[in-house]
């Protein structure tokens, strides 16, 4: 049991910087950096680093940020104490509230989540990874010259202009609870990347209110970017079955329409059951099994974080997709091994626990209607009619 050796015929390197996880947001906060060392010992507890090319991730360059970033909006993030409460400058760039905190070394924070992307873009570009991995990353509301949700610096927009340097055509996947609205926003006017977010919509009582069904570009059809957002908004308690035959059959015409050269997939682990935020009643196998499918179209791929807020769930999704990725998920034994730091933080020590566990006498009913799922499957159909390369 738990044989982990490289895959065979392809690179999978894996960025990270323990000085990421050492970040505060502050006590009542959800996000907690924390959880990426909770799944950095799960990972290695099985032994899977030693299948990957690991790498100590740097910081972004100024320049680097400065490629979506504007150069206002990062002397502000570089120099920002904790705003009073009327500061201006929390209107203007969101910072300081309660979403966005300022907290002991922020800039730092953005500058090494950033970076490993970067680099883990970079080294796709290159053709040295075919898989390359930056669980620190996938913020995605991140915007221009805004933070949002949670989020400083757009790691994902970053990643995708090193992909379009060497690449013609991204396929972005966002299977996040929220919409991945600053992604979509950075990409809104390009046929050079195609957006696809799966997440709970509910109009303008579920953060941050946008990525309904009927958004899906420009409405000029003179802009390159028309109909190359695809929105899959959904309603609370979605189960495996039908996120993976969603994820699979959009996913599969995405690929058939718009023959993507790299994926870039954001794994945010807050549409797992039991998230303290999110609304959704997939699984760890479920979630894993967007990975899979990714990876099984054969193309460069960016696998980054995301959301995931109950950090022993986080750590199992992030631990089974590193497996997938290394192609080590079959040969991998899922009682969490004894060694590994944090254990009792498990609660149970399987990498899948049941719904009930998971739930704990607190079901959440499925408000997805097989009508609703096969309007949305229609509507996308639809829409891609009009996207060929
Ligand atoms: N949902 C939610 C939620 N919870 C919080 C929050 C709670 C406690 C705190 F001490 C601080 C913040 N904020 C929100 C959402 C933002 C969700 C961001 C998700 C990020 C991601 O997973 O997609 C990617 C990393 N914010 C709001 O709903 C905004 C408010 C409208 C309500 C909550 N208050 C605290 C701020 C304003
Ligand atoms: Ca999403
Ligand atoms: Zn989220």
């Amino acid at each position: 049991k738990n044989k982990i050796v490289r895959p065979k015929g392809y690179t999978v390197s894996w960025h990270s910087n323990p000085a990421i996880e050492k970040h505060h947001f502050g006590n009542s906060h959800p996000m907690k950096p924390w959880r990426l060392t909770l799944a950095k010992s799960l990972i290695m507890s099985y032994g899977m680093h030693a299948a990957m090319d690991t790498f100590i991730s740097r910081t972004a360059t100024k320049e680097e940020l400065e490629d979506f970033h504007t150069e206002d909006y990062l002397d502000y993030l570089k120099t920002a104490k904790v705003a009073l409460p009327d500061d201006e400058t929390v209107k203007d760039y969101n910072l300081g509230g309660s979403d966005c905190p300022i907290f002991d070394g922020l800039f730092n924070y953005c500058s090494m989540y950033a970076g490993a992307s970067i680099d883990a873009a970079r080294r796709l570009a290159n053709g040295d990874s075919d898989i390359a991995i930056n669980w620190s990353g996938g913020l995605h509301h991140a915007k221009k010259a805004e933070a949002s949700g949670f989020c400083y610096v757009n790691d994902i927009v970053l990643a995708i202009l090193q992909l379009l340097r060497r690449f013609p055509r991204v396929l972005y996947i966002d299977i996040d609870v929220h919409h991945g609205d600053g992604v979509e926003e950075a990409f809104w006017s390009t046929d050079r990347v195609l957006t696809l977010s799966i997440h709970k919509y509910d109009g303008m009582n579920f953060f941050p209110g946008t990525g309904d069904l009927d958004r899906t570009g420009p409405d000029d059809e003179a802009n390159p970017g028309a109909h190359h957002a695809v929105n899959v908004p959904l309603y609370d308690g979605i189960d495996d079955t039908q996120y993976i035959y969603l994820f699979k059959t959009i996913v599969g015409m995405c690929k058939d329409h718009f023959r993507p050269s790299a994926i870039v997939l954001q794994c945010g682990a807050d549409s797992l059951a039991g998230d303290r935020l999110g609304r959704f009643n997939v699984q760890v196998k479920g979630h894993g099994a967007c990975v899979a499918y990714c990876k099984s179209l054969g193309l460069p791929l960016l696998l980054v974080g995301g959301g995931g807020y109950t950090p022993r769930n986080v750590a199992r999704a992030w631990t089974h997709e590193t497996s997938i990725a290394i192609d080590c998920d079959k040969d991998l034994d899922p009682v969490i091994p004894d060694h590994t730091p944090y254990k009792s933080f498990f609660h149970y020590d399987t990498l899948f626990p049941t719904l009930e566990e998971i739930l704990v006498g607190d079901p959440r009913p499925n408000k997805n209607s097989k009508k609703r799922v096969d309007e949305i499957v229609s509507s996308i159909r639809e829409q891609l009619r009009m996207v060929n390369f």
